[in-house]
């Protein structure tokens, strides 16, 4: 029967650990069919400045679900494991092995469950999972790891902020990530966005409340009709292929239609292939004109 085991280390030297888990659950376990990589992830559910690498493997395997369970249990102790995390409470650890699916069987005891219980809500599992095995179906909710990392990506929460000091800080780190960061953004300036009738600026917050994107639409009334230009629209590189780019920006279109406008506008360059695409797919066509841009600094008094 073939199932599917999580990875995880955060202490001690993470590669290595896993590496030996893998060759050990190769020994004892299952023959293993595919590791994924490696996914440096922040804890999650517990704070620690320990990042983890987790990873999942796919293994034939002959034994029981609770022969399973023994080894990996045994294989974590070799690997230093000296908390078993109780009633949800973490904490660092060199080694954590979890089983997420065995062929199609249901378990649910208190001392093991099957389906994990909470693979849907996790990234760090369901990323490296998709990798390896994205068809695979979850016995219970018949979604596939794919649909069910799906679902986490449209877990998100677009608003648009009100200033505090953290949003400051997220989108100072957000805009440091760009090749050509023009001038730090000021406590002044952001206030004076967030102030902007005419400006809406909106952040996305993923599953973990993370910031991870931004974009700012801004509402032009003249003579020949409201416009709406999109301007800044970023999401962070560690949370690409998302769809984050796509939710930000159809906000900002709700946001025009609601202003009125009748046409959306933007610019992007041509090397930002994904960007483009992007745009394409949700139905922004190139305009035949010349975009023009001067520099006022130009200016001499
Ligand atoms: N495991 C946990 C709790 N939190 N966070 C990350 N990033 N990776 C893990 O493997 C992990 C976690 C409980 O087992
Ligand atoms: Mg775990
Ligand atoms: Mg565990």
């Amino acid at each position: 029967m073939k199932a599917y085991l999580s990875l995880g280390s955060n202490i001690g030297s993470r590669h290595q650990l896993i590496q030996t888990a893998v060759r050990l659950i190769g020994e004892r376990v299952g023959r293993c069919e595919t590791l994924s990589s490696l996914h440096e992830t922040r804890p999650v559910g517990f704070s620690s400045d320990n990042m983890f690498l987790n990873a999942v493997v796919v293994i034939e395997t002959t034994l029981s679900p609770t022969e399973v369970l023994n080894k990996t249990q045994q294989i974590e102790a070799e690997l230093g494991r000296t908390h078993k995390s109780v009633a949800g409470t973490y904490s660092d650890r060199p080694m954590d092995i979890d089983i997420l699916f065995m062929g199609e069987m249901v378990i649910n005891t208190p001392d093991l469950q099957i389906p994990h219980p909470r693979l849907h809500e996790r990234r760090f599992v369901l990323a490296p999972l998709v990798e390896v095995a994205s068809e695979v179906v979850h016995p219970v909710s018949g979604l596939t790891a794919g649909e069910m990392l799906s679902q986490l990506n449209h877990q998100t929460t677009i608003t648009e902020p009100a200033f505090s000091q953290q949003l400051l800080q997220d989108i100072r780190h957000l805009l440091s990530e760009l090749s050509s960061t023009p001038h730090p953004l000021s406590e002044e300036y952001l206030h004076h966005i967030l102030r902007s009738e005419n400006t809406h600026l909106y952040v996305l917050y993923d599953e973990e409340q993370q910031l991870s994107g931004m974009a700012t639409v801004c509402l032009c009334a003249s003579p020949t009709g409201v416009k709406a230009w999109v301007e800044d629209v970023v999401v962070s590189a560690a949370s690409r292929g998302r769809g984050y780019g796509r939710q930000l920006v159809n906000k900002c279109i709700e946001a025009a239609r609601m202003g009125g406008a009748q046409k959306v506008m933007l610019t992007s360059r041509p090397s930002r292939e994904a960007a483009n695409r992007l745009y394409r797919s949700m139905g922004f066509v190139p305009r035949e004109t010349n975009v023009y841009s001067f520099d006022t600094n130009s200016l001499s008094e």
